[in-house]
């Protein structure tokens, strides 16, 4: 054994119930070895015979944080614009007008793949001091071949700047570059004939924003088909702003995860139950774009939705790095409870990613990223606004 943790309060987040329990261990103990947990539970029956042994006096240890949907790289923001809302333009009509997106796309192509690096990692510092071990990373704002590339390329090099890692994943069918306008379906034509095959060894996953101001379902499951023939597993911007059920055509098609979902309806939510497909909520989207309209929570329980908790880090509509501030505003503006939105941010999280056999809780054989607060109750991690009560964190056993 390298490590043992002892004295821990764990929330092991294991069980096989979706919305399930958080796994509580009182006077638990996590053993690990070559990066991995060999042993995760009551101090009864532990391993000893560790080089180093450390004493979490009592501390809640929950797996390393997972934030399972950011745009975190890009160039830009958009504070400006966003001041344009507060003095009374739509979302929508700054997207028409040729801002939105297309703005942060100017910013993107604009900067060079090492200043999206250093423009990134102060976020992804920040998302890291509270507890996060893995993060999701879109392209999406280059919206050509080349500059999406280099937003890959970019997501890729975090993770050898830091001791994180990284899932980047495709969204090239994010917005239609002004050059195609009136011609989404051409725009589609070169997504799948060009930019996926070039993306399949620079990510694992394809997304595509299946929405009025976005793509249409039939071009969507075009982008899914080709990223399915490429090997790379599948998610979706749906249901955000309207009913188009995107959600429900992920499913179809075996998708990991389909996000935002606030317009879905139940048959929606029935067919990603049915596929195993997992519910990521975006809380910072909701609460900045002033959204009224809630996802369907009770359906997403009532059909065992796996539910996950994500910041949609990005310039327009989520300008976040907290996730713990997600863990509140999924509770008080979604009404999850306690263990819901710890869930949501490991292993439902985890699923998201399609990782759940890698991460997201803590049980022999998984990655040994931990995450140990200065805390007691777990509830407390949920109901602070705006603290950041990590102790430290530990990424594959260290
Ligand atoms: N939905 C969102 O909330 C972000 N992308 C998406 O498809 C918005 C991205 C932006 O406005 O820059
Ligand atoms: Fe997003």
């Amino acid at each position: 054994m390298d490590n043992i943790w002892t004295n821990a309060r764990l929330a092991t987040m294991a069980g096989h119930d979706a919305n399930g329990d958080l796994g509580l261990v009182e006077d638990g103990v996590v053993a690990a070895k070559d990066g991995r947990i060999v042993y995760a539970g009551p101090a009864d029956g532990a391993p000893s015979g560790a080089a180093r042994i450390i004493d979490c006096e009592g501390r809640l240890v929950t797996p390393g944080l997972i934030d399972c949907h950011t745009h975190l790289v890009h160039g830009g923001n958009r504070a400006g614009e966003w001041a344009m809302r507060q003095a009374g333009a739509s979302y929508e009509d700054i997207a028409r007008a040729g801002g939105g997106i297309v703005s942060t796309m100017r910013a993107t192509r604009a900067a060079s793949e090492a200043e999206l690096v250093e423009s990134a990692l102060p976020r992804l510092d920040a998302l890291i001091a509270e507890g996060v071990t893995t993060i999701e990373i879109k392209s999406g704002y280059g919206l050509s071949t080349d500059a999406e590339l280099k937003m890959l390329r970019a997501a890729r090099t975090l993770a050898d700047r830091r001791r994180v890692r990284v899932e980047p994943t495709f969204l090239g069918a994010h917005a239609l570059p002004p050059q195609y306008a009136g011609e989404s379906d051409a725009y589609i034509d070169l997504v799948v004939g060009e930019m996926i095959p070039a993306a399949a060894s620079l990510a694992t996953a394809v997304d595509a924003f299946c929405e009025g101001i976005g793509f249409s379902p039939a071009q969507c499951a075009r982008v899914i088909v080709a990223a399915q023939a490429h090997g790379l597993a599948v998610k979706l911007h749906a249901e955000q702003l309207s009913a188009l059920h995107g959600s429900a055509l992920a499913a179809r098609a075996g998708a990991l995860s389909a996000d935002h979902l606030e317009h879905a309806t139940d048959d929606d939510v029935r067919a990603m139950a049915e596929a195993g497909t997992v519910a990521v909520l975006l809380p910072g989207a909701y609460y900045f774009m002033r959204e009224t309209k809630l996802p369907p929570i009770d359906a997403m329980r009532r059909h065992g939705v796996a539910i996950a908790l994500a910041t949609d880090c990005n310039p327009g509509t989520s300008p976040t790095t907290s996730l713990l501030l997600m863990l509140n505003m999924g509770a008080t503006l979604f009404g999850l409870t306690v263990a819901e939105a710890l869930r949501g941010v490991t292993v439902n999280a985890a699923a998201a990613l399609g990782l759940g056999a890698e991460i997201g809780t803590l049980e022999p054989g998984k990655a040994c990223d931990l995450a140990i607060w200065d805390v007691g109750d777990p509830a407390e991690l949920v109901y602070r606004i705006g603290s950041n009560p990590l102790h430290q964190r530990i990424k594959d056993g260290q």
